[in-house]
């Protein structure tokens, strides 16, 4: 039997743990013998889209090109693995739009900008806090949080004990199970 494509669309802030669990996630899929693709800043942003910027409409352009890959490898029976901000609920919601119902899986990381800030693994929040980066999001651009998304992943369980890379991804794998994407 074919495998069933889908995206799984991860939104955060930089620093939310986005890209971590991703790939966490892929390397399980993976060894489930699972056809996969992982989409990101490295392998985009580099390339494909290495004449954006961070700007508002660079942003949403940035996300319109990343749907519309991550749309042609899920109709080709891939599981879709994307690692952005995606700031902005429009931009998010009309990759939705562009697939069909049930292949758009949005996972919002839902971690305080305070962590992410503390964590600052590229220095940026810093950068961002002296000026030195302007339209940083989360400190001078926005970060719209999406309403509904089908995943919330939170750095902290219920009893506020940190959740490590691969309870996230364990979390996620259990969706998909229940959803019967997998
Ligand atoms: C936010 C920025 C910016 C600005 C550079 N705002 O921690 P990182 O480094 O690896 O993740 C951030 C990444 C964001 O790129 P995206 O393509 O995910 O953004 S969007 O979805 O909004 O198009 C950060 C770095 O690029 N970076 N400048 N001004 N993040």
């Amino acid at each position: 039997l074919g495998q069933r494509g889908v995206v799984l669309w991860f939104t955060g802030l930089s620093g939310s743990g986005k890209s971590t669990v991703a790939c966490t996630l892929e390397h399980a899929l993976r060894e489930g013998g699972r056809f996969t693709a992982l989409l990101d800043g490295d392998n985009v942003r580099h390339g494909l889209n290495s004449n954006l910027g961070f700007s508002p409409q660079d942003r949403e352009e940035n996300i319109r090109r990343i749907g519309e890959v991550a749309k042609l490898f899920s109709e080709n029976g891939v599981i879709t693995l994307v690692s952005f901000i995606s700031p902005y609920r429009r931009d998010r919601d009309a990759v939705r739009a562009r697939l069909p119902p049930g292949d758009f899986v949005e996972v919002f990381m839902k971690v305080p900008i305070e962590l992410c800030e503390e964590r600052d693994p590229k220095g940026l929040y810093k950068k961002a806090r002296a000026g030195q980066i302007k339209g940083f999001t989360g400190i001078d651009a926005p970060y719209e949080e999406p309403p509904s998304p089908e995943l919330t992943i939170q750095a902290r369980d219920g009893a506020g004990a940190h959740v490590p890379p691969q309870a996230m991804a364990q979390q996620i794998l259990t969706f998909l199970h229940e959803k019967g994407y997998l």
